[in-house]
């Protein structure tokens, strides 16, 4: 009789458990970076984060990095709901938006431009064009940097064959280099070949690819504000309850105070690079003057030229001057 009692209490145990699973909603991740790296850890935390607080309500699955979906794929894949969310930089998706370009420009802490109205005016821009919320921003507050393998003693690049994306593609051919897009996966080998004599990448993470072997100087100072951003496909945000975008937001704006610490292992880096032999190529008074100039007028200047509608509106938004 007990054994009856019991196996029927089991079985409506079961029966529960299977109707919480089915109720939990299961939302599809990727990264446009390599999973564990630099440029996605602060996202991964981010999905535990969700994980741990939306138990048995909502549950992302994490389906990884570039191997998944290709990394200049990513927000389209966000768009069309191939995938309910991506952590992606917004030079990937400029050729969709090319508002995007302008997020590396930012001058303030997303803390700043959520209380500004910079992410408003911005978020509304992802919505109506590619049809995704911008639920947050993943890496913050450190630069990118210039990476080579023959030296420069000034602000020009002259006969420099380099790897870019838009991030730097205006910034490096304005100082007469030839530049050459890549995906972060071509690298190695376009380095290895010889095929650039340097790259464009932020402060952070080159190990994370192996560039090291390959690399014999970084160019300082760094430049810009290196830019992750979390999407989420429109759709999926609406059909959330207010509890679970509660959840998210909180995730989110964690992730956010968890970039503050990139600057510290950002030091780590470049200690780390010195360490393999990468010497830094510090450029000086005037030519350091002229490198920050020309990278922050040639991007604002390209952001302007292919969105005169909502160019000159971000660039008062981000920028303090
Ligand atoms: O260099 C790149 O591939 C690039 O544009 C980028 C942007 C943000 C983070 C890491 C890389």
């Amino acid at each position: 009789m007990r054994l009856v009692q019991s196996s029927i209490l089991a079985v409506c145990l079961s029966a529960a458990i299977n109707v919480a699973q089915a109720e939990e909603r299961v939302l599809k991740a990727v990264s446009a970076f390599n999973e564990g790296s630099l440029q996605s850890q602060t996202f991964e935390a981010f999905i535990n984060k969700v994980n741990a607080d939306g138990k048995g309500l909502v549950r992302i699955n994490y389906i990884g990095g570039p191997k998944a979906v290709p990394p200049f794929e990513v927000a389209n894949a966000v768009r069309t709901g191939v995938v309910d969310i991506g952590n992606v930089t917004g030079a990937f998706y400029s050729k969709s938006m090319p508002e995007a370009d302008a997020l590396k420009l930012s001058e303030m802490p997303m803390s700043e431009q959520r209380k500004n109205g910079a992410w408003a005016y911005i978020n509304e821009l992802h919505n109506k064009k590619l049809n995704v919320w911008l639920l947050g921003r993943s890496i913050d507050h450190i630069p990118f940097h210039l990476y080579l393998n023959k030296p420069i003693d000034k602000a020009d690049l002259t006969g420099l064959r380099i790897r870019v994306t838009p991030v730097y593609r205006d910034f490096f051919t304005a100082l007469g280099a030839t530049v050459m897009q890549t995906s972060p996966g071509e690298v190695y080998t376009a380095l290895e070949r010889g095929v650039v004599d340097g790259y464009g990448w932020p402060i952070t993470g080159i190990f994370d690819y192996g560039w090291q072997e390959k690399t014999k100087y970084r160019v300082d100072p760094g430049f810009y504000r290196v830019d992750v951003e979390v999407l989420v496909n429109l759709d999926t945000w609406k059909k959330l309850s207010d509890k679970e975008k509660a959840i998210f937001n909180k995730a989110a704006l964690l992730m956010e105070e968890e970039a503050l610490k990139l600057p510290a292992i950002a030091a780590e880096e470049a200690k780390k690079q010195a360490s393999v032999g990468i010497q830094t190529i510090t450029l000086k008074d005037a030519d350091a003057k002229l490198w920050l100039a020309k990278a922050k007028e040639a991007a604002w200047k390209s952001v302007i030229e292919q969105s005169p509608e909502h160019g000159p509106k971000l660039k008062s938004l981000l920028t303090k001057n």
